[in-house]
């Protein structure tokens, strides 16, 4: 390419973490808004583990929007992909038909080249496309000067993506609007609010997602009555419940609104028609060795939260983590020694006592879990400012290592 055309593209990187929803998001009242049932809440992870990176570039020389995702060309023509792309463009140009930024109508004609990769397997069974989508608005509103709020725009491209446009605590308020402006993410606390929390995720092994989120909610919301149940009864007082204890710092409160929310979404999938299974044996596993743990200590220590799919993510104190990862190492022996089996936050080692195995009483599952992430709370969306962590290069294609 030549050197004049070089100059002329404009490059912004940014990272945008994972979320895991505490109170759930299960059904959509309007499937092109991707607008929801019912509010829900989550814990935003730590980037340091779980991530998102996205470059967006522009120039003049493009000659198509493009899009390659973990190092492959992807069609840009997908309708959620689609309508954030519109709906940046259409804010960057009401702004500057505003006269709030100054850019030319030829910049925001230009087209874009998007470069994406997650810092975690596929396999880890985390929801990819809500850090995804987060990342892709935050770096496209960068790219075109759009300020302010993004995560109705976010929403657009996955609904839990918009929880992911902030750190700490993110609730999801559903809003009541048929066009969807009063359906916004807004951080009920920040990331250094609780920093006692830790968060592991169990990452149960080989096991693939049998039903996608998008179509399994959509037979939910045609056929579980509990669902409709859930949406108008439950969640509201649910809500309510867990912004106090966020708030209150209150672990016992927290840890069981968790668990009973997980367990109340995984009782609509199984009310869905045909039924839906997301949880294995192994996953049933964890849930007996997280309440015979709490039990033996008659405190609530532990909890655990699944999505779609076997992967347990648990909620934990400091203090309490190495004996209960000491526990999860007991009951579901590895081939990978402990080094392996263990990443991200570094986890002291501890002996186990005889009685608290005897207590526990489960039959180790051998492989059942292949490793633990092992993080906390974390931030929003970043910018990169180190050029040489950018996905692409000075041509405005992939790095090779992209
Ligand atoms: C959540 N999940 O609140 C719930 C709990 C899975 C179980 O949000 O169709 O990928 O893109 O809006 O956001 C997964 O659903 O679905 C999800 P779309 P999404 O995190």
């Amino acid at each position: 390419m030549p050197e004049n055309n070089k100059e002329k593209i404009n490059m912004v990187t940014c990272t945008a973490p994972v979320n895991i929803a505490v109170i759930k998001y299960w059904g959509k009242r309007n499937e092109e808004l991707i607008l929801p049932i019912n509010s829900s809440l989550s814990v935003t992870l730590h980037q340091d583990q779980l991530k998102t990176t996205t470059t967006i570039a522009t120039s003049r020389s493009f000659q198509e929007d493009r899009i390659w995702l973990n190092g492959k060309e992807e069609d840009i023509t997908h309708p959620r992909l689609q309508s954030c792309l519109r709906e940046i463009r259409r804010l960057a140009r009401k702004r500057r038909n505003d006269g709030e930024i100054g850019l030319d109508s030829a910049s925001l004609s230009h087209k874009v080249h998007i470069c994406s990769v997650n810092n975690f397997p596929t396999a880890a069974g985390l929801a990819s496309s809500a850090a995804g989508f987060a990342c892709l608005v935050y770096t496209l509103a960068r790219v075109f000067g759009v300020e302010g709020e993004l995560s109705g725009i976010a929403r657009q491209g996955s609904g839990s993506a918009c929880r992911s446009m902030y750190g700490g605590f993110v609730q999801w308020i559903m809003g009541k609007k048929d066009d969807g402006k009063d359906s916004l993410a807004q951080q009920v606390a920040t990331e250094t609010h609780w920093p006692e929390l830790r968060i592991l995720v169990l990452v149960a092994s080989a096991e693939r997602k049998p039903i996608g989120s998008t179509s399994g909610m959509q037979t939910s919301v045609q056929t579980s009555c509990l669902l409709q149940h859930r949406a108008e009864s439950i969640v509201t007082g649910r809500m309510a419940d867990m912004i106090e204890a966020v708030r209150k710092r209150d672990f016992t409160a927290f840890a069981e609104l968790t668990m009973k929310d997980s367990n109340q979404f995984h009782a609509t999938c199984l009310d869905t028609y045909p039924p839906i299974f997301y949880l294995s044996s192994v996953s049933q596993q964890v849930i007996s060795l997280v309440h015979r743990y709490n039990r033996h200590y008659e405190e609530t220590r532990v909890a655990y939260t699944f999505d779609a799919g076997p992967n347990a993510v648990i909620f934990i104190l400091q203090q309490h983590v190495p004996e209960f990862v000491q526990l999860v190492q007991h009951f579901f022996p590895s081939d990978t020694n402990r080094g392996q089996f263990i990443k991200g936050l570094p986890v002291n080692s501890v002996s186990l006592s005889e009685d608290l195995k005897q207590a526990i009483g489960l039959e180790p599952m051998s492989k059942g879990i292949s490793y633990i992430i092992s993080t906390k709370v974390g931030p929003g969306p970043c910018v990169v400012e180190d050029s040489t962590l950018y996905l692409l290069g000075s041509d405005g294609f992939p790095k090779k290592t992209a």
